[in-house]
């Protein structure tokens, strides 16, 4: 009997949707985000089998709205390094996604997106045909272009019998670096094929490890350290090099040995705000006087609209992703560029220049970090001054109550500034020690920091995971959902919408590009957003502690019982009426 009739024969013993959650739970992914619908049919009766049975599958968490479930996935992400799983209905659902994809893309955040596709067979032909309305007008042409320009990777399963196989590489593809989104697309007439189990085959991690970056070619090294050597006034910009702790150390340890201005751009924190060589968030008045800089995981060091690099400037440009391939347009210098784990390459950097600094470049590099001191002090000033100000009644200074949160934070709680036009406040006021403590989205889509912080509090629930967000923001991110989620799973966070009446960044843009235009002239902005809104109620309705706070006087002791509450275990819910636009 040939291998395949000796097959035929075998009793077919599960489904491929029984076989897609143990690959899921083979291949890592602990948590299942997931909005489903009559696609899923399958993979629900699965989960309750393997339930049954005792057998492992994913954590699955019933989000209300998708874009809590991508973001939370980003969250968990952020916080591990690992890329979870979320699980959608068909196009709509994915559809849903797009704003958070979108993020997630731009943050290289790991994420396997699935959805169902409409049943292919009409006719009862096989289990799963299509059996309600929907099934019929839910099959557009192309499914995945909902989300492709935000994808590594996309496939629709094409048999059951690859469907461990078709993780695994999802996996590889959505962890390697650098990382980023995976989507795959199933029927439910794959997902009830019944298959042996030896037919089914397992993927070992050992043999099908993502990739990470390596070091550098040590030519280019050696380039980058002899222009350190002589290197007058130095600068580093990094954006989102604090997600490894390696590359926070090397920086710091780099920027401190070489005398070396280190500055941060979007989108974490990256060494600690109290390192010598620190001096804020931005490099706008450095860059034009460097002579030397280096550019490490970052995307958007400066507006070129704002800032000239001096002429005959070096740029060394060291990064995960030199190449940018998800932007048509990229425009910053590097007449070298290194890609690879950046870490590691500044540590190469780092042992060349120590191996050849002379005494004189050693002073020199001291008297550069007394300078860099002396503008990190200046920084430090600036920020007590703003926070000072507290504000009046109804207009709260957003600095102030920044600064009273600093406060009261602990090293670890995690801070997802969603801020917008008062995110520089947050940056400003609440100086953080360990890297990767911030997050900014590296998107523009708004809507994603309740989410986010969900997934993070998921995956490290001893820190205080605080959300920051603007009063347009926070309507973006489906609250409804994000406190309904808190609630369910208990998954406590800090909520603080900083209420300014409505859309300043979209008035702010238009006074840019009409300073004295006829917006200006009439104070027509169309950014006013209703101007009376309880937004406590919306955390009330789930269980949330609320308080809506407009005198300044109330803020130390607001914040202190909100995170009295989030202690205790429920949700809590900070609106912040604070200096309008
Ligand atoms: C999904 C999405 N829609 C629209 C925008 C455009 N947008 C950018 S900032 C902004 C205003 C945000 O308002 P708010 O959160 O209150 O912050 P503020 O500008 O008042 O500081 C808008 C609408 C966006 N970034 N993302
Ligand atoms: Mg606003």
């Amino acid at each position: 009997m040939s291998t395949t009739a000796a097959r035929r024969t075998n009793v077919p013993d599960y489904t491929t949707a029984y076989y897609f959650l143990e690959g899921l739970s083979e291949i890592g992914i602990d948590y299942l985000f997931c909005n489903f619908g009559t696609d899923h049919a399958p993979i629900i009766n699965e989960m309750a089998h393997r339930k049954q049975r005792g057998e492992v599958m994913p954590t699955v968490v019933r989000c209300p709205h998708e874009n809590t479930a991508a973001h939370m996935a980003a969250g968990y992400a952020f916080v591990t390094g690992r890329g979870q799983g979320v699980l959608v209905h068909v196009d709509v659902g994915t559809a849903n996604t797009a704003n958070a994809m979108h993020n997630l893309y731009r943050s290289r955040l790991p994420v396997l997106l699935m959805a169902g596709k409409a049943p292919y067979t009409v006719n009862d032909e096989l289990v799963g045909s299509r059996d309600t309305y929907v099934h019929f007008i839910q099959e557009p042409f192309d499914q995945a272009s909902l989300v492709r320009p935000y994808l590594k990777w996309e496939w629709t399963l094409p048999s059951g019998v690859v469907v461990k196989e078709a993780l695994r590489r999802a996996h590889s593809i959505m962890q390697s670096e650098p990382r980023g989104p995976v989507y795959l697309m199933m029927q439910r007439e794959t997902l009830t094929q019944r298959w042996a189990t030896d037919e089914i085959h397992r993927y070992s991690e050992d043999q099908f490890a993502a990739t990470g970056g390596g070091g550098a070619d040590p030519k280019l090294v050696a380039a980058l350290a002899d222009k350190l050597m002589t290197a007058e006034n130095p600068i580093l910009i990094t954006g989102y090099a604090g997600r490894h702790d390696h590359a926070s150390k090397a920086i710091d340890a780099l920027a401190q040995f070489a005398g070396i201005a280190v500055y941060e751009a979007n989108m974490t924190n990256n060494i600690s705000h109290d390192s010598p060589s620190f001096v804020g968030f931005s490099p706008d008045k450095a860059v034009p006087d460097a002579d030397v800089g280096i550019l490490v995981d970052v995307d958007v060091p400066w507006f070129p609209s704002d800032v000239k690099t001096k002429e005959k400037s070096f740029w060394a440009h060291v990064d995960i992703d030199t190449l940018k391939p998800g932007s048509p347009m990229w425009t910053f210098p590097g007449n070298l560029r290194m890609q690879g784990d950046s870490g590691r390459i500044l540590e190469q950097v780092l042992e060349v220049l120590q191996a050849k600094a002379t005494p004189r470049f050693k002073a020199a590099a001291a008297e550069r970090l007394k300078r860099i001191k002396a503008l990190r002090d200046e920084r430090v000033a600036r920020a007590a001054k703003l926070a000072a100000d507290k504000g009046k009644p109804g207009a709260i200074n957003p600095h102030y109550l920044m600064a009273e949160l600093g406060k009261v934070l602990d090293d670890d709680a995690v801070i997802f500034n969603e801020g917008v036009t008062n995110a520089g406040a947050v940056l400003l006021q609440i100086p953080r020690k360990r890297p990767n403590t911030t997050m900014r989205s590296g998107g523009g889509g708004l809507g994603w920091s309740g989410g986010v912080a969900l997934g993070a509090k998921l995956a490290a629930p001893e820190r205080m995971m605080v959300q920051i967000s603007g009063d347009g923001g926070f309507y973006f991110g489906n609250p409804s959902s994000v406190f309904a989620v808190s609630q369910q799973y208990k998954l406590p966070i800090f909520s603080i919408v900083m209420d300014n009446t409505g859309w300043n960044a979209v008035k702010q843009s238009t006074l840019r590009v009409f300073p004295e235009g006829e917006a200006k002239a009439a104070s027509e902005f169309e950014s006013e957003l209703a101007p009376k809104v309880a937004f406590t109620k919306v955390g009330e309705a789930f269980g949330a502690y609320g308080e809506e706070i407009s005198d300044p006087a109330d803020v130390p002791a607001a914040i202190g019982r909100c995170l009295k509450e989030v202690r205790g275990g429920r949700s809590a819910l900070l609106h912040a009426r604070v200096t309008k636009m």
